[in-house]
């Protein structure tokens, strides 16, 4: 089993994570360390300075996970923002802003930020999907009773199995742990 630490306060993050990186024999590590978040509208960007932020500060090699939801009815909102939109306006403030769309299409975006003393590389996943227009089921965190990813017809609430199948994360966790594999 080959190890990495993820810098994450995020205990579900590093569950997925590890549910997915047995196949590839690589193992999650969670570590609790503050950094911070940029301002942008790219988790890809966000996860990248998160790496190379914690790498300057602890110098071993690590990964940083930056995801977020992005709704197109609503101009991608909440995007990076979606920690903090939740804690605000919660899944209902989401529903009622989603109330009187027709397209209720959406995506959530993972990006994995790795960095080690040679290089700093990240891995991104994307599955589409739309709004309930409920929130259903108590599975996973964050948005997961509200999204329903394509070809499916219940939330990712309902169903973390194929949550962990089909997921941004499962996506993006899967392309680190086939290069690391290789890697390290
Ligand atoms: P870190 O310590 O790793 O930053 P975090 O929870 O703060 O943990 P982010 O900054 O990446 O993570 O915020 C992502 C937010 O987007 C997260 O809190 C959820 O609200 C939402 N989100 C991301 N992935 C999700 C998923 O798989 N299912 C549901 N919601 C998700």
């Amino acid at each position: 089993m080959k190890q990495i630490i993820f810098i994450t306060s995020n205990k579900h993050k590093v569950r997925e994570a590890n549910k997915i990186g047995k196949s590839f024999g690589v193992e999650f590590k969670q570590k609790f360390f503050s950094y911070p978040e940029i301002r942008a509208d790219s988790v890809n960007d966000v996860a990248k300075e998160g790496a190379k932020y914690c790498y300057e500060k602890l110098r071993k090699a690590l990964i940083v996970e930056d995801s977020g939801l992005f709704i197109n009815a609503l101009n991608k909102f909440p995007g990076t923002y979606s920690k903090f939109v939740l804690g605000k306006i919660g899944l209902d403030g989401i529903l009622r802003l989603m109330q009187n769309k027709k397209d209720r299409t959406a995506f959530f975006v993972s990006s994995v930020g790795f960095a080690d003393k040679n290089q700093i590389k990240t891995f991104n996943g994307v599955v589409k999907g739309k709004i309930a227009k409920k929130i259903r089921g108590s599975c996973g965190f964050g948005y997961d009773p509200v999204f329903i990813p394509n070809g499916f017809r219940k939330t990712y609430g309902e169903d973390d199995k194929i949550k962990n199948k089909t997921s941004h994360r499962f996506k993006s966790i899967t392309k680190f742990c086939k290069w690391y594999h290789k890697y390290s």
